[in-house]
């Protein structure tokens, strides 16, 4: 397979380091030669590549930017970036995946776990050994997770649950379960093993979107787990939020890599697609389409980029990670509505990458927080006056 090239039109390359852009071509490859060969079918037939959990952890994916002492590769936030960016150049539910894993369950349990929690489940999740999931979202508090449901109660040497949580990304073939639950009306992180008396993760089928990626709901009844599954350091909402965060960082770099798919097939099949005797890419509106496509995919590579640089310098604040978030979520959907365009009939196929991201697109948009939650995230933070209530 030809080896794929990616959008370097400012010559963005001459501003990553050898590390960066090693990390970033090993997973390219590994997308090219792994993943795009098979994702068609995973897609249609709605089932995740479990088999490639072995070598992602190989390559060090899981948790990447954690420390080498858990068995991450302790690479900085802007090699992070780039691997997701990678991974969904070949599916949002393979990024999903890797995003879960390390941005929503080794990274609450890095920060917020006690020692002996991190040094347990750390190596097991970097390695693949374990699978996991988070568990924020209720059916009735999706946006407004502050309103939750779910609760714990002390009952001797144990805590017990009940509750639900839906649309949770690996939730059926999760290893553990992290769950934020009010108790005492605090919310609070506790980690939930498969297999558990009361607690069950049935398959959520029928989705449009994101059907290479497991979706699950977590029910729990009277779910009674020992003390110390609760993750001892988070305190309140702000506990969930700051995983977020760490989550919402990844997206806005992934999203890059649909846009990279997008572009890179609409460009190629415009080139060679012959109506009124020429090829389409001759033809003024469809040069402006790939125009307005490359120019939103060298603005979000800048943008992020730069989030990058922040977050290893330890200046980043979540608001700008809500409106990379947004930005390029809104402009990656566009690209992939232009390229499906394009590519005319073509573009319903799955011959084609398109319509698959396009569809996938729909889901990121909204999960993660919504277009409109992290446009009032921008709006409280540039006014000071919150507008969520
Ligand atoms: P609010 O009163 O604003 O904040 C409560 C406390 O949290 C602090 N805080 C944050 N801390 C860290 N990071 C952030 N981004 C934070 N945002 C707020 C805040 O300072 C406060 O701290 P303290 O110490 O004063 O208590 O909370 P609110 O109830 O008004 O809600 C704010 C809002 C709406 C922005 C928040 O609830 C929100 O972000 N809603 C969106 C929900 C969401 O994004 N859910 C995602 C679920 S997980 C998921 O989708 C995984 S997809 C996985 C995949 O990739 O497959
Ligand atoms: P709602 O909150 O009901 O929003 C519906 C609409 O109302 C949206 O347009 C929203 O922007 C708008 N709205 C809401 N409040 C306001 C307001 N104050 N002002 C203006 N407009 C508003 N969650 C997890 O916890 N873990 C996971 O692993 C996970 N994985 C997911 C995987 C998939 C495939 C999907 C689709 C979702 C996943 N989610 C997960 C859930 C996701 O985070 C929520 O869907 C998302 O936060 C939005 O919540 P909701 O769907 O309940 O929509």
């Amino acid at each position: 397979m030809q080896n794929f090239i990616g959008v370097d039109y400012f010559d963005f390359d001459s501003l990553l380091n050898e590390e960066e852009i090693l990390v970033r071509n090993s997973v390219r490859d590994f997308v090219s030669e792994n993943l795009i060969p098979v994702i068609e079918k995973h897609y249609e037939e709605a089932t995740f590549p479990n088999y490639l959990i072995p070598k992602l952890a190989e390559l060090g994916i899981f948790g990447a930017n954690l420390p080498e002492k858990y068995g991450c590769a302790n690479l900085n936030n802007v090699a992070y970036g780039l691997i997701m960016q990678e991974l969904e150049r070949g599916d949002s539910g393979i990024r999903s995946f890797a995003s879960v894993q390390g941005a929503l369950v080794m990274y609450p349990i890095f920060t917020y776990g006690s020692e002996e929690q991190k040094d347990y489940w750390l190596p097991l999740l970097a390695s693949g050994k374990k699978i996991g999931c988070f568990g924020l979202t209720e059916p009735d508090f999706g946006s407004n997770p502050g309103g939750m449901i779910t609760r714990a109660v002390k009952d001797g040497n144990s805590y017990v649950l009940n509750g639900a949580k839906m649309w949770i990304t690996n939730g059926t073939v999760a290893d553990v379960a992290v769950v934020w639950a009010k108790l005492d009306g605090v919310v609070k992180g506790f980690l939930v093993e498969k297999g558990t008396p009361g607690f069950s993760a049935p398959e959520t089928k029928g989705k449009f979107s994101l059907r290479a990626s497991v979706t699950s709901e977590l029910i729990f009844q009277d779910v009674r787990i020992p003390l110390e599954n609760l993750l001892p350091k988070a305190d309140g909402l702000a506990g969930p939020l700051g995983c977020l965060n760490q989550a919402r960082y990844g997206i806005a770099w992934g999203v890059i890599g649909s846009m990279l798919a997008c572009y890179d097939s609409a460009l190629n099949y415009s080139k060679t697609r012959i109506q009124f005797d020429k090829p389409i890419a001759s033809f003024q509106i469809i040069q402006d389409k790939l125009a307005k496509m490359l120019t939103e995919i060298v603005k979000a590579q800048f943008m992020t980029l730069q989030l990058g640089r922040l977050k290893d310098a330890g200046k980043l604040r979540h608001q700008q990670v809500s409106l990379a978030k947004r930005n390029n979520c809104r402009e990656a959907l566009e690209i992939a509505r232009a390229a499906r365009d394009i590519h005319g009939a073509n573009g319903i196929a799955n011959e084609y990458p398109v319509m698959r991201h396009m569809c996938n697109l729909e889901s990121v948009k909204t999960y993660e927080g919504t277009e409109d939650i992290h446009a009032l995230i921008i709006g409280a933070d540039i006014t000071g006056i919150q507008a969520f209530r």
